[in-house]
């Protein structure tokens, strides 16, 4: 079977996923026409639509990645829009074959975080429900690097109240702002709630934070980890900190020149534990499935192995014990399923 092929059907986890980086282009468009319904003219950051999905070869800085968020949340300012981005994001990851999704996002005043939390969680569950067990739906909330502590720590506060389908708090937006240092009063809350963290990580070269979320934060997840120099990959190699790796998004972001230069290679060799991950795949003109097909391609790998990196990434979900051991479950009954159909197709 052609390897795309294989990672498509591949049953997978997905963990470090934005949910308004991961809008597609139909979703786009409804977005567009529910605010003009509304509001009539398109709000100006929204307009140019030549500045959306980035196609697949083509690159742009990091800063003009983060102006395709800014479009996006102008359309997003609603509740009726949250609710539909919440629940199309959820059928695209289940149309890849991902079984297990953990998504992220920034609270939003729409009109208030917790309740614009509220709206994404019931829109996931009720997108959960319909596939009947096929996918299963875990939310992290992000801190924006650029807000304030105030608005981290009520972050925290909503993550703590909304446990267990929040199951812990990510870090990210722009790397150029502000430190992770200047936030430890959230993360000492996020420990005290028994909250994970999933944290944003050397996308930009920035030793001192980056020594920091390994050696003294202990992070439970990493994400990205394309600046890895001065004593950070000697760190992580000792911490085994399972790290999310977003190839398509570090390569289009320009974080990494190419998908042959990208550190996964390195890691991959060295057995480090690593998840596949999309980060934005809207944003990106990525899937699931292509991200681990060009993994596959990029490093030689055989279709065992992808095999075993896609079992391997239910160690690192931040879902309860049941939950792995159900989803180790479905990965064995459909192993011989798709060993067979590989074998005959
Ligand atoms: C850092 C990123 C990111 O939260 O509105 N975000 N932060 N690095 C990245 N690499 C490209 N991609 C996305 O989703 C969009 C938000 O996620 C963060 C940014 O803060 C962005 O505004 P939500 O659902």
């Amino acid at each position: 079977m052609d390897i795309r092929e294989f990672c498509r059907r591949l049953p997978k986890v997905e963990l470090h996923a934005h949910l308004n980086g991961s809008i597609d282009n139909d979703t786009l468009y409804k977005l567009m026409d529910l605010y003009k319904a509304k509001h009539e003219e398109l709000p100006l950051e929204a307009s140019d639509k030549s500045i959306y999905a980035i196609k697949q070869g083509e690159t742009r800085t990091l800063a003009q990645c983060f102006d395709v968020f800014r479009a996006i949340h102008a359309l997003t300012g609603s509740e009726e829009a949250i609710s539909i981005v919440a629940k199309d994001v959820v059928q695209g990851f289940a149309n890849d074959g991902v079984r297990y999704l953990e998504l992220r996002t920034t609270p939003k005043d729409t009109p208030t975080s917790a309740e614009y939390v509220r709206t994404v969680i019931d829109a996931l569950k009720t997108a959960q429900d319909k596939h009947q067990g096929a996918i299963v739906v875990r939310l992290i909330l992000s801190i924006d690097r650029r807000g304030s502590v105030e608005k981290a720590l009520e972050t925290v506060r909503i993550a703590a109240q909304n446990k267990p389908f929040v199951v812990g708090v990510d870090f990210s937006g722009d790397p150029t702002h502000k430190d992770a240092r200047d936030f430890q009063s959230a993360w000492d809350l996020a420990r005290q709630k028994d909250l994970k963290l999933a944290i944003h990580f050397a996308e930009i070269k920035n030793t001192e934070e980056s020594l920091y979320i390994v050696n003294e934060l202990k992070a439970d997840r990493i994400g990205h980890g394309c600046f890895m120099q001065d004593g950070v990959e000697d760190a992580v190699l000792k911490a085994q900190i399972p790290l999310e790796i977003c190839m398509s998004s570090n390569v289009m972001g320009q974080s990494v020149k190419d998908y042959d230069d990208h550190h996964f290679h390195d890691l991959y060799e060295k057995d480090y534990p690593c998840a596949i991950s999309t980060d934005d795949m809207g944003v990106f003109s990525t899937t699931l499935s292509h991200e681990y097909a060009m993994a596959a391609r990029k490093l030689d790998i055989p279709q065992p192995r992808i095999w075993d990196l896609s079992y391997r990434t239910i160690d690192f979900i931040f879902a309860e014990v049941e939950v792995k051991d159900q989803l180790r479950e479905i990965w064995n009954s459909e192993k011989v399923l798709l060993a067979n159909s590989a074998k005959t197709g």
